[in-house]
């Protein structure tokens, strides 16, 4: 009666297929738990004929491997699946990377300009990029008839040529020798724009940092040293500076800045046009009109300014040969910026 019942017992086991969690804790506690059917059948031996037993323990051995086989092998199922449904992130998978921008090239030599000036004194002043007649010409010494003040030169926002988009950042210098007394020393970063046919070399819009140093005693040799200084830190130390004859309404004397060519050192490449100079900027003695345009006395006070063009700077210093990239906004072009400091 006993090999009966174990015989079905083992054949339930053999059959039984929990399909989860809970379904198996039940079978273990149907067959495996102290209350279960396997302790009721081993509790059964003092009933079985002494000749019989050692079959019927074989027999039991046998029923509690398997019931505790399957369920070692389904709870192992079990926990692996519960584990996975549980979490439905793998914090084992590598990160999502997310791309952030890279500075434009602009910026970069922006930056490295304003912190080359800093170094030696000068600040930085900012101003409108809309502004007036006053601000852009007259107090800048431009004369009625000069080509700036020309439509085709200038972008006017009305008939009158009262407002236009500044071409050149000096109206800020203008702005802070109105509002400030000496000495004053500024460097003045920004965009301006010009009413030109776009190519390669020339755009509507551009960048310029000008600077403006004015104190007792300020000579054309400081500004020379001034600019000495720069070059070098941009380019290199073996760079030289020369300075051309040239003509500007607000500076007198005015000159060209050329530095001597840093990528074939004046021997002739194509950088410098086989010349070994290239052209960085213009400069001068601040013409004392200007200063009496903004109440600062010229018989006590003179100045140096200068003025460079940013896109320009970077063409050089990364070899670009095209203006238009810096204003198309081409991934492919910015990217390759991204290592640059
Ligand atoms: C150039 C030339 C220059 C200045 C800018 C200036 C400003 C004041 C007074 C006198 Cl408030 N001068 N600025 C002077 C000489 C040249 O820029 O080629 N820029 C891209």
């Amino acid at each position: 009666m006993f090999f009966e019942k174990a015989n079905e017992v083992l054949k339930e086991i053999e059959t039984a297929l929990p399909e989860n969690a809970e379904a198996l804790e039940q079978f273990r506690i149907k067959y495996l738990g102290t209350k279960g059917i396997l302790k009721e059948l081993f509790g059964a031996m003092g009933n079985i004929a002494p000749e019989r037993k050692k079959e019927y323990g074989q027999l039991m051995n046998t029923l509690k491997t398997a019931a505790e086989q399957k369920h070692e092998t389904l709870k192992a199922k079990f926990t692996a699946t519960t584990q996975e449904s549980k979490s439905s992130v793998d914090i084992t998978a590598p990160a999502y990377t997310f791309k952030v921008g890279t500075r434009h090239p602009v910026s970069i030599i922006r930056h490295k300009m304003i912190e080359i000036f800093s170094r030696i004194g000068f600040t930085v002043a900012e101003g409108p990029e809309i502004e007036d007649d006053w601000h852009n010409f007259t107090a800048l010494n431009t004369p009625e008839d000069h080509p700036a003040r020309d439509m085709q030169d200038t972008f006017f926002l009305n008939e009158e040529k009262e407002w236009m988009l500044r071409s050149q950042t000096s109206t800020v210098q203008i702005r802070v020798m109105e509002t400030q007394k000496p000495p004053i020393r500024i460097v003045c970063p920004g965009r301006v724009y010009r009413n030109e046919t776009i190519s390669a070399r020339a755009h509507c819009t551009f960048h310029q940092v000008e600077g403006l140093y004015i104190d007792t005693d300020v000579s054309f040799a400081d500004l020379k040293q001034t600019m000495l200084y720069f070059a070098q830190e941009m380019f290199g130390k073996n760079v030289e500076v020369r300075f051309r004859p040239s003509f500007f309404p607000f500076t007198e004397p005015s000159a060209e800045m050329d530095i001597s060519c840093f990528v074939c050192e004046g021997k002739g490449c194509p950088v410098c046009k086989y010349s070994g100079w290239v052209e960085i900027g213009g400069c001068g003695m601040v013409d004392p009109a200007v200063l009496q345009n903004c109440k600062i006395d010229h018989n006590k006070y003179t100045g140096f300014a200068f003025g460079m063009g940013i896109e320009r700077i970077t063409m050089l210093k990364y070899r670009i040969n095209d203006l238009r990239l810096f204003f198309e906004n081409d991934v492919r072009f910015l990217k390759q910026f991204e290592s640059a400091n």
